[in-house]
């Protein structure tokens, strides 16, 4: 695999062209692997860490749906698309606190808010989403976050309230961003990252495959992720969901050995966080799915709907769970 001699601006400000190189050949080393040997690096490494047959149940909750001012390539909620979307007003806390004790009923541990805000503003409406994360945190659930970008002191307040992770995640390589993305940039994103490690937020960040990105801007995505200081405790891994009126509704599929072998690798480079199998997973076969968890996958996506496209039913998963001798992770 050929390795890129440079990487943009953003991605210089974190690493020298020579680690970054050296870097770049280690995580093409590991994904290029033969596959038995790379799940089975994968795996041992897997089991050191966690419990190999539990998976985490988490639920998302679209707080804020749709009019959202990014261009984002891939999302149903952007103005700019066409997609065939409702928006809806930010949701009043009962309905939210509803939906977070069917979560946890369901076998949830993990309950992840959703708005589709380019950033988050000082006011009645931020102050709301404080009060979600303080009574959803009082369920004994963990409680994530993803609103967009924050500033120090916004993060600082959802840490008081209770806050255990902030989603918030770079999507793809620094190179293949502004094809994704044009109204915010790479760097945008890393400083919100940073005032959430600043505040003592556990950070959720991963990325998006099947956008039309090459097997290099997966590796430099995880390159990236590497270089976060403390590295996220969660790493999310989508798959595209095409959306009808999106730029990206014909992009091609990941191949499904493309998606192993890059789980793997996450899992060979973050130890100990947790990986989660997220959107995708519909169009996935149960094969795959088990394919992944043996890879290092331990979380999931739980209920009928993601934030704004279907997702398979709980009963589906806790049957494959149970076919595969696993079951869900308590708290
Ligand atoms: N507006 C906030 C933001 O962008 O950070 C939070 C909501 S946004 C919908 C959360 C994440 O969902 C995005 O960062 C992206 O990784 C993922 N996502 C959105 N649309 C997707 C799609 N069609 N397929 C797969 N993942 C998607
Ligand atoms: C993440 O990485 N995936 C979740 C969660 N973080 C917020 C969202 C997936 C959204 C899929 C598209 C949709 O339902 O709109
Ligand atoms: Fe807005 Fe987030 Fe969708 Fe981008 S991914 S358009 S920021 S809701």
């Amino acid at each position: 695999m050929a390795t890129r001699p440079n990487l943009p601006c953003a991605y210089h400000c974190i690493m020298t062209t020579t680690i970054q190189t050296a870097l770049q050949q280690k995580i093409a080393a590991i994904y290029q692997q033969p596959f038995p040997d790379l799940l089975f690096e994968a795996q041992k490494i897997h089991r050191e860490h966690h419990n190999p047959k539990e998976v985490q149940f988490c639920t998302l909750s679209s707080i804020k749906t749709g009019a959202c001012p990014e261009d984002c390539a891939y999302c149903s909620q952007s103005v700019h698309n066409n997609a065939d979307l409702k928006p809806e007003p930010l949701m009043d806390l009962v309905a939210v606190l509803e939906q977070a004790k069917a979560a946890k009923a369901g076998g949830s541990t993990r309950f992840c808010m959703g708005a589709a805000w380019r950033e988050v503003r000082d006011g009645a409406q931020f102050e709301q989403v404080l009060e979600m994360v303080r009574q959803v945190a009082a369920l004994d659930l963990e409680v994530c976050c993803t609103l967009g970008m924050l500033k120090p002191h916004q993060a600082q307040r959802l840490k008081e309230a209770g806050l255990t992770a902030y989603n918030h995640n770079l999507d793809t390589s620094p190179d293949y961003y502004d094809q994704i993305i044009t109204t915010r940039t790479y760097r945008d994103r890393l400083d919100t990252i940073a005032a959430v490690s600043a505040a003592g937020i556990s950070v959720c960040c991963g990325g998006i495959l099947g956008m039309g990105e090459s097997v290099q801007d997966r590796l430099d995505l995880l390159a990236t992720l590497t270089t976060l200081n403390p590295p996220p405790e969660s790493i999310p891994i989508n798959c595209l969901v095409p959306i009808p009126g999106t730029p990206l509704e014909n992009a091609p599929t990941i191949a499904p050995f493309d998606l192993v072998r890059t789980i793997a690798t996450t899992r060979i480079l973050f130890p100990k966080a947790m990986v989660r199998l997220s959107a995708g997973r519909l169009e996935m076969s149960d094969e795959l799915q088990a394919l992944c968890f043996l890879a290092g996958a331990n979380s999931i996506f739980t209920g009928a709907k993601l934030l704004t496209t279907p997702n398979p039913e709980r009963s589906r998963d806790e049957q494959l769970l149970a076919t595969l001798g696993m079951a869900p992770k308590s708290l």
